[in-house]
Protein backbone atom coordinates (compact mmCIF):
# COMPACT_ATOMS: atom_id res chain seq x y z
CA UNK A 1 0.00 0.00 0.00
CA UNK A 2 2.37 2.53 1.06
CA UNK A 3 4.82 1.28 -1.94
CA UNK A 4 1.34 2.17 -3.94
CA UNK A 5 1.05 5.34 -2.50
CA UNK A 6 4.82 6.40 -3.38
CA UNK A 7 4.24 5.58 -6.63
CA UNK A 8 1.24 8.05 -6.86
CA UNK A 9 2.94 10.48 -5.36
CA UNK A 10 5.74 10.56 -7.41
CA UNK A 11 3.78 10.11 -10.74
CA UNK A 12 1.89 13.11 -8.90
CA UNK A 13 4.62 15.46 -8.58
CA UNK A 14 6.11 13.92 -12.46
CA UNK A 15 3.46 15.52 -13.61
CA UNK A 16 2.97 18.87 -12.58
CA UNK A 17 7.12 19.20 -12.64
CA UNK A 18 6.22 18.15 -17.00
CA UNK A 19 2.82 20.32 -17.20
CA UNK A 20 4.28 23.36 -15.11
CA UNK A 21 5.56 26.00 -17.80
CA UNK A 22 8.60 27.36 -15.87
CA UNK A 23 9.40 31.28 -16.99
CA UNK A 24 12.09 33.17 -15.45
CA UNK A 25 12.44 36.84 -16.42
CA UNK A 26 13.29 40.60 -15.13
CA UNK A 27 10.76 42.66 -13.72
CA UNK A 28 13.88 45.10 -13.28
CA UNK A 29 15.73 46.55 -14.95
CA UNK A 30 13.79 47.09 -18.11
CA UNK A 31 16.06 45.18 -21.60
CA UNK A 32 17.91 48.33 -23.00
CA UNK A 33 17.72 50.26 -20.06
CA UNK A 34 20.07 53.32 -19.01
CA UNK A 35 21.21 53.48 -15.46
CA UNK A 36 23.08 54.94 -12.71
CA UNK A 37 24.98 52.06 -10.31
CA UNK A 38 24.18 50.55 -8.16
CA UNK A 39 21.57 48.83 -9.89
CA UNK A 40 18.59 47.01 -8.60
CA UNK A 41 18.23 43.48 -10.28
CA UNK A 42 14.97 42.08 -9.30
CA UNK A 43 14.08 38.33 -10.50
CA UNK A 44 11.10 36.79 -11.53
CA UNK A 45 10.09 33.27 -11.49
CA UNK A 46 6.50 31.28 -12.40
CA UNK A 47 5.75 27.85 -12.24
CA UNK A 48 8.55 26.82 -9.70
CA UNK A 49 9.32 27.76 -6.20
CA UNK A 50 12.87 29.13 -4.86
CA UNK A 51 14.93 27.28 -2.19
CA UNK A 52 17.91 27.87 -0.72
CA UNK A 53 20.75 25.97 -2.53
CA UNK A 54 21.84 22.69 -0.85
CA UNK A 55 17.72 21.74 -0.07
CA UNK A 56 16.37 19.11 -1.83
CA UNK A 57 12.97 19.57 -2.97
CA UNK A 58 11.29 19.00 -6.14
CA UNK A 59 10.51 21.63 -8.74
CA UNK A 60 12.66 24.39 -6.46
CA UNK A 61 15.84 25.94 -7.44
CA UNK A 62 17.99 29.08 -6.42
CA UNK A 63 18.64 31.90 -9.15
CA UNK A 64 22.10 32.57 -10.81
CA UNK A 65 22.84 36.33 -12.43
CA UNK A 66 25.09 35.53 -15.56
CA UNK A 67 26.79 39.28 -16.05
CA UNK A 68 28.13 40.01 -19.83
CA UNK A 69 28.56 36.31 -20.75
CA UNK A 70 28.79 35.61 -24.04
CA UNK A 71 27.86 31.57 -24.24
CA UNK A 72 26.01 30.00 -21.82
CA UNK A 73 28.51 27.76 -18.84
CA UNK A 74 27.97 23.93 -19.42
CA UNK A 75 24.15 23.21 -18.64
CA UNK A 76 25.15 19.78 -17.33
CA UNK A 77 28.20 20.88 -14.39
CA UNK A 78 27.40 23.43 -11.48
CA UNK A 79 27.50 26.84 -12.34
CA UNK A 80 30.87 28.48 -11.78
CA UNK A 81 31.39 30.86 -9.08
CA UNK A 82 32.83 34.46 -9.97
CA UNK A 83 31.97 37.90 -11.11
CA UNK A 84 30.28 36.75 -14.18
CA UNK A 85 28.43 34.18 -12.54
CA UNK A 86 26.47 35.11 -9.43
CA UNK A 87 24.94 32.44 -7.13
CA UNK A 88 21.86 33.47 -4.94
CA UNK A 89 22.16 30.59 -3.09
CA UNK A 90 20.10 31.87 0.35
CA UNK A 91 17.06 32.39 -1.87
CA UNK A 92 17.29 35.76 -2.48
CA UNK A 93 14.95 37.15 -5.52
CA UNK A 94 15.99 40.31 -5.67
CA UNK A 95 19.97 42.43 -5.13
CA UNK A 96 21.76 45.59 -5.91
CA UNK A 97 24.68 45.27 -7.73
CA UNK A 98 27.45 47.93 -8.68
CA UNK A 99 28.40 47.22 -12.39
CA UNK A 100 31.14 48.92 -14.45
CA UNK A 101 29.97 51.58 -16.87
CA UNK A 102 28.90 51.15 -19.92
CA UNK A 103 27.38 47.94 -22.31
CA UNK A 104 26.50 45.25 -19.75
CA UNK A 105 24.35 42.00 -20.15
CA UNK A 106 22.58 40.07 -17.63
CA UNK A 107 20.86 37.09 -17.73
CA UNK A 108 18.89 34.69 -15.21
CA UNK A 109 19.60 30.89 -15.32
CA UNK A 110 17.87 28.67 -12.46
CA UNK A 111 20.24 25.99 -10.35
CA UNK A 112 19.05 23.18 -8.51
CA UNK A 113 20.26 22.69 -4.99
CA UNK A 114 24.02 21.57 -6.63
CA UNK A 115 24.10 24.30 -8.34
CA UNK A 116 23.65 22.19 -11.45
CA UNK A 117 20.63 23.94 -14.00
CA UNK A 118 17.79 21.42 -14.00
CA UNK A 119 16.93 18.85 -16.76
CA UNK A 120 14.96 20.91 -18.73
CA UNK A 121 17.05 24.23 -18.12
CA UNK A 122 14.98 27.24 -16.51
CA UNK A 123 17.12 30.06 -18.31
CA UNK A 124 15.65 33.97 -18.82
CA UNK A 125 15.84 35.92 -21.87
CA UNK A 126 19.18 38.16 -22.11
CA UNK A 127 18.89 41.67 -21.69
CA UNK A 128 20.88 44.55 -22.47
CA UNK A 129 21.48 47.67 -20.40
CA UNK A 130 23.99 50.36 -19.83
CA UNK A 131 25.82 52.04 -17.31
CA UNK A 132 26.07 56.03 -16.68
CU1 LIG B 1 24.16 28.27 -7.12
Amino acid sequence: MFKFLYLLIFVLCSNLAFSSENKLYFIEPKDGATLNGPVKIVFGLSGMGVAPAGIDFPNTGHHHLLVDLENLPDLSKPIPANKNHIHFGKGQTETILELPKGKRTLQLLMGNYLHIPHKEPVISDKITIFIK
